[in-house]
């Protein structure tokens, strides 16, 4: 019997690996088809790693120059690109290029610019991982405003405090503030970049994931990623490091491009600069209810379909304050996140 059934696991096994394989031939076939194109176009397949404005550079993903990057310009006609973008490009001269497409991307994470429109800051990511820090403490709503635009992106979030090892309290309880997360169901993790605490579970947590640093200047996003590569201070590919200003203990936005990093073993993270702060792009008021995935089972369940959950009888919402099931500062973040939408528009 045991027998048996180890056959039928082991027979699931095989056969899922070989579709597995059969998959990957087709996917290795299609993308030998692009290259050989490509190459008889001239272009190559590349991988954009650093976006500086206007110069890119591209790290080649064809069998020649494997892996070495190329300082690039992209045509003038093309969309604009970012860090994690797939594209096509040519040798100009000695390590120069030009990016001449743009591949579909599967994903990425994006943020309004100062005109509210939506635009991407990494392109083909899996995971956006939310960096805070007891110091500078997170300011308000910004972890749910991350949130909110993580799961409209379709990404996988992941809630990181660093800087575990400080053991000054500030005024905002950040331990609580993670334990809120997980119990929501987010994934959420402890760490410090110095003292190497909870290292190796976001090691194992961002292993074959394209994952992207975001979160406010100076929690320690760059440092998180030497640690990650093992690099120390003083070694020639570290990120830079900046301190806190002495007089408002915020961060010194030291970090200007963002870069993907290649980690030792397996996944990719890219690392960006630290935010201001994090305004939402134009969404209506269900939306931003489907953002806070714990409210999600009682849309549509107060006694009043106008409900604004904030005084009527019968509120789902309200009930669930009440009981226990919602935090009570997360539906407050949801009514000022709203005011703050409305506001603008
Ligand atoms: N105590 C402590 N300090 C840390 C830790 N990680 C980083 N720091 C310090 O925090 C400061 C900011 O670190 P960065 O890595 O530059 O922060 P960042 O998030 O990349 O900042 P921007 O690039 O400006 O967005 C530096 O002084 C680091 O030494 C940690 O685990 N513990
Ligand atoms: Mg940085
Ligand atoms: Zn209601």
């Amino acid at each position: 019997m045991t027998k048996r059934r180890l056959n039928q696991h082991q027979q699931r096994r095989i056969s899922g690996n070989q579709q597995a394989h059969q998959e990957r031939n087709v996917r290795d076939d299609a993308s030998a088809t692009a290259v050989s194109e490509a190459v008889e176009g001239n272009s190559l397949d590349g991988l954009i790693v650093c976006h500086y404005g206007k110069q890119i550079d591209v790290e080649s993903l064809a069998p020649e120059h494997k892996g070495e990057v190329f300082r690039c310009f992209q045509r003038s006609n093309l969309p604009a690109m970012v860090t994690g973008d797939k594209v096509l490009w040519q040798i100009e001269e000695g390590q120069s290029g030009v990016i001449v497409a743009q591949q579909p991307r599967h994903s990425a994470m994006s943020r309004p610019n100062h005109r509210g429109e939506l635009r991407a800051i990494a392109a083909n990511v899996d995971c956006a991982v939310v960096v805070i820090a007891p110091k500078p403490e997170p300011f308000g709503n910004l972890i749910d405003r991350y949130m909110v635009a993580i799961e409209h992106l379709g990404l996988r979030p992941l809630l990181l405090l660093n800087k575990s090892d400080l053991t000054t309290k500030g005024s905002i309880d950040v331990e609580a503030l993670l334990k809120r997360y997980a119990r929501i169901g987010y994934q959420t993790l402890r760490v410090s970049s110095h003292s190497g605490d909870g290292m190796e579970e976001l090691r194992q947590a961002l292993a074959d994931y394209t994952a992207v640093f975001v979160g406010q200047s100076g929690v320690g996003k760059s440092s998180l990623i030497n640690t990650l590569r093992g690099l120390k201070a003083g070694d020639e590919e570290v990120a830079q490091v900046g301190d806190l200003s002495v007089s408002h203990h915020k961060g010194t936005h030291t970090t200007t491009a963002t870069r993907l990093y290649h980690l030792p073993g397996s996944g990719d993270l890219i690392d960006s600069p630290g935010i201001r702060e994090f305004g939402l792009w134009h969404i209506e008021s269900d939306a931003l209810m489907d953002g806070f995935v714990e409210f999600r089972p009682l849309a549509g369940r107060c006694r009043f379909r106008d409900c604004r959950h904030k005084h009527e009888p019968d509120c789902a919402l309200l009930e669930a304050v009440k009981r226990g099931e919602i935090d009570e500062a997360r539906l407050e973040s949801y009514h000022h996140i709203l005011a703050s939408l409305e506001e603008k528009s």
